[in-house]
């Protein structure tokens, strides 16, 4: 019994699935008589057991892993037969099959063993190709590569001649970003070998927290959240927006590990969330819905409660903060200008934040915020963490550092069973990266700024777009250079716009696409070139960053050679690299393979438990190593010891008034309606609860949460993914029935940006008056340039957040009609 209910628990944590959509995943749905035939030989073992019962053969193997941007990174064992990669099965623990918890096992989810399918995918690009057609129709000539070289190294040289290189500009991208020297990195080492490029700051993942969290805590604050072990040390763990369950699948990732330490250590737990997520199901101790974009609201009501029943702990906040009230407020600010007066009603708004007010904003009911303080306050330790869903809202910057005011607040920092606020930290193993040149162009935007490039680049300013490293910016992007991305379109916001941008070729005058499918940004690409997937090359990877204690190098190596035309990006560069004569600047006459034994030995220079050589690393995959102790309990150091320890912050305290954002507020210039504050306070916003102008026509909040059955676009054109996790909007019954709409009836999903159709999921797991589906849909326009696929991004909005200036794609109002 012990062994079958680890397995079987064990294949629940690996993938959140049942048995039945794990065969489907596995391919085997419709081998009824051999599934049934398998059924309790396989609740006892794992999925790959069950393949080699029904006679898989074992093939040769080749490690590789999944390198999408999900926070985990699984090993993924490839058994190849007839130099194709027959199935896909998991890290075992070298074979051992231990799956003993702090050892166990990196099982990969329903998207890394369906990778397969994205190898030998019928979207697969084959041959380079340049556009015949406008750029968006997808119409493709093939090319050699020859010609395709040359038509992207002499469009680089124009660029470069006629408009400098601070014109050529690099997109975010996400698609493989585990690859530590092949991929992006070989693309800027190109880059900055040719004169250098324009580089973005910022991420869509966390724009609005990493930008503001600093404020408060210091630059490099994030090595200082807390690993999901110390859940375990806690008596109450409060969740906003965190959802590990959907988010963090892998087996080696944050939700086992979240659910094991809560479960053996019996940690009540409650989730923060308008949506009632995987990560509940039955587990949670409370699900406290909220409306989005109203957590900073709560939090002030839950700091009224604190305040009133002297809950927070003055020694704390006099010690090691700046700015709760008089005792420790900067000369610089107002006299009434402390936390606690804005809490308390005595600031310049003269408003009590009590649970009546919240209550109001949030829709959490009075009661239950003063339960809530109380629970906060008295249960120690405490630990508390958000998602990133809260910053990806207008007013992210401000949700970001509210929820950090509760572990403040409270003294819940620095100790065993706390968290600095911000979502669980994770270990980083060390792995050597590709020599990177210096950039030679110091300004840098925004990366939700740049189709604002592409259209007014030269009236961009440091202080109205956030330029970095100069005051504005000199040129805009006239040519751009997209390597595993799919954010020149899908993934950005408003796609109509972004759709008209691109079409105008005069603006951004080339669109390179390195690229594995026909995606919707690939339609976009003047040159598109078809890239190698990681099964068809090698590299030294980390674990991801949302593994918690568990992490170390995992060592790829072609499972297959690379399919069709297909070149990897350091190849496709050293091409353009010796057209434009400069071949041995980039490679130091070195192929890509000796740059990885070189790192491999200065990586066993740093842990010589190693294996001696990089082939016999290859063989065992991932090696595992744990965290060193003494790591993982955010602000430690500082609270044992803060003068010694200071923060990265001016004061080297804990800012809960930042002079800086002060001085921010005094000198950006800002759109109406933007607001940034000194203090962690709840800001309305365009298209929020409270915007009742936009609520007339669209009475509804939606927002484009991140899938299961992909991460964001990639994994989309797989179709076993698609019919296991089924896109649709949720919407709660009482709006439904307002509207006429039952379970799985199409509806039309619209905003003031355009609209897009999608089948309604009717459920009381959303609050009524809020909607959200899955981003990551690809879009298609019909006849009319409207959307017709369930893409959220026709529906959001390319205005950006005030401080951050990212991506504020959670905060949309619409209107849902039944089609
Ligand atoms: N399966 C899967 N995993 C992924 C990804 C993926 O696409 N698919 N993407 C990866 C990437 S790149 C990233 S950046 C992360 C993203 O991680 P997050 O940004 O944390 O993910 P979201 O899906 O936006 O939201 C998480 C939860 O917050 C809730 N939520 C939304 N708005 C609010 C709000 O205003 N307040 C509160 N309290 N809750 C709110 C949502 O209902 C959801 O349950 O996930 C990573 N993991
Ligand atoms: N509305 C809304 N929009 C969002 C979000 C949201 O929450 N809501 N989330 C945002 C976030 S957090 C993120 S991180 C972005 C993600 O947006 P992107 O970074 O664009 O991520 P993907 O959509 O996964 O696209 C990655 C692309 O890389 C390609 N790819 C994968 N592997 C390789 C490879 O080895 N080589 C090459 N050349 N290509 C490869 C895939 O085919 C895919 O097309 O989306 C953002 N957009
Ligand atoms: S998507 Fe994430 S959890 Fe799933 S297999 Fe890939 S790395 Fe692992
Ligand atoms: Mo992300």
């Amino acid at each position: 019994m012990g062994e079958q209910s680890t397995k079987e628990e064990g294949l629940g944590r690996a993938s959140g699935l049942s048995r039945r959509s794990m065969l489907k995943v596995a391919g085997l749905v419709g081998l009824g008589a051999v599934g049934a035939g398998i059924g309790l030989p396989f609740m006892k073992t794992s999925i790959a057991r069950g393949l080699e019962q029904i006679g898989a053969p074992e093939g040769e193997i080749a490690w590789n892993a999944c390198l999408v941007n999900c926070g985990s990174r699984c090993p993924l064992k490839c058994h190849v037969v007839n130099g194709a990669i027959r199935w896909i099965s998991q890290e075992d623990n070298h074979g051992s099959g231990d799956d003993t918890f702090g050892q166990h096992q990196v099982r990969a989810c329903l998207r890394g063993r369906s990778a397969r399918r994205r190898v030998y995918n019928p979207d697969r690009l084959k041959y380079p190709m340049k556009r015949v057609g406008k750029r968006g129709e997808g119409k493709f000539e093939r090319i050699s590569w020859d010609e395709a070289i040359k038509i992207v190294g002499d469009k680089l040289k124009h660029t470069i001649d006629t408009y400098g290189n601070q014109s050529i500009y690099y997109q975010y991208g996400s698609g493989s970003t585990g690859y530590n020297m092949a991929g992006r990195s070989s693309c800027h080492r190109f880059l900055n070998v040719i004169g250098g490029y324009l580089e973005f700051y910022n991420t869509y993942s966390t724009a609005q927290i990493r930008f503001a969290l600093p404020f408060t805590y210091g630059e490099g604050y994030g090595s200082e959240c807390s690993y999901t072990r110390e859940i375990g040390n806690a008596k109450l763990a409060v969740f906003f927006g965190y959802n590990p369950g959907e988010l963090r699948m892998s087996g080696g990732g944050e939700t086992y590990q979240v659910n094991e330490w809560r479960r053996r250590n019996k940690v009540r737990t409650i989730f923060i969330d308008p949506r009632y997520s995987d990560s509940m199901l039955g587990k949670e101790d409370e699900w406290i819905p909220i409306r989005p974009g109203t957590d900073a609201a709560l939090v002030n009501a839950l700091a009224w409660v604190l305040i009133k029943e002297d809950l927070v702990d003055q020694q704390f906040l006099d010690t090691y903060c700046v700015g709760y009230d008089a005792t420790t407020l900067p000369a610089s600010a107002p006299a009434n200008g402390s936390y606690k007066d804005y809490i308390l009603g005595d600031g310049p708004d003269g408003i009590a934040k009590t649970p009546e007010w919240a209550a109001r904003i949030t829709g959490i009911p009075e009661a239950r915020i003063v339960k809530l303080a109380r629970e906060i306050g008295t249960a120690q330790p405490a630990f508390i963490a958000q998602g990133w869903s809260l910053q990806r809202h207008a007013n992210g910057e401000q949700a970001a550092r509210a929820v950090c005011m509760l572990p403040i607040l409270t003294g819940n920092i620095g100790l065993p069973g706390t968290n600095i606020g911000e979502e669980p930290g994770s270990y980083g193993y060390p792995v050597p990266k590709l020599k990177m040149p210096a950039n030679k162009v110091k300004v840098r935007i925004p990366c939700f700024l740049w189709t604002d490039a592409i259209t007014r680049g030269k009236e961009m300013t440091a202080l109205a777009d956030g330029i970095k490293g100069a005051d504005k910016l000199e040129q805009p992007i006239k040519f751009l250079w997209n390597y595993s991305s799919n954010t020149t379109i899908n993934q950005h916001s408003d796609i109509q716009a972004t759709h008209r941008i691109l079409q105008d070729e005069s603006l951004c005058e080339f669109i390179l696409v390195i690229e594995n499918h026909m995606t919707p940004t690939a339609r976009y690409a003047d040159v598109l070139l078809p890239d190698i997937t990681n099964f068809e090359g090698s590299d030294i990877v980390s674990n991801g960053y949302a593994v918690g204690e568990m992490g170390g190098p995992i060592f790829l190596s072609p499972a297959i050679k690379p399919l069709f035309e297909c070149k990897s990006a350091w190849d496709i560069c050293t091409l353009l690299a010796r057209h434009l004569g400069v071949e041995q600047d980039y490679t130091e006459g070195k192929p890509f393979e000796q740059w990885l034994q070189e790192a491999y030995v200065k990586m066993r220079e740093a842990d010589p438990d190693l294996p001696e050589t990089l082939g016999e690393a290859r063989a065992m995959g991932m090696i595992k190593r744990r965290a060193p102790q003494g790591k993982g309990i955010g602000l430690s150091k500082f609270r044992a010891d803060p003068e010694a320890n200071p923060l990265k912050t001016p004061s080297g305290k804990i800012e809960i008034y930042s002079e800086r954002l002060a001085e921010i507020a005094a000198t950006w210039k800002l759109p109406a309606g933007d607001v940034i504050t000194p203090l962690p306070q709840y800001v309305a916003t365009w298209e929020g609860y409270e915007d009742t102008e936009a609520c007339k026509t669209y009475p509804l909040q939606l927002y484009g949460r991140h899938p299961k059955g992909r991460t964001h676009s990639t994994y989309h054109n797989l179709d076993v993914l698609r019919a296991a996790v089924a896109d649709a909007v949720w919407i709660n019954p009482i709006d439904a029935q307002a509207r006429g709409i039952h379970d799985g009836d199409l509806v039309r999903v619209t905003s003031a940006r355009g609209h897009t159709r999608i089948k309604a999921k009717v459920t009381p797991r959303i609050i009524p008056g809020v909607a959200s589906m899955e981003q990551g849909i690809w879009f298609k326009f019909d006849a009319n340039g409207q959307d017709t696929e369930g893409s959220v991004n026709v529906l959001t909005s390319q205005r950006p957040s005030p401080l951050a200036k990212g991506n504020p794609q959670h905060t949309n109002r619409v209107q849902i009609e039944k089609i």
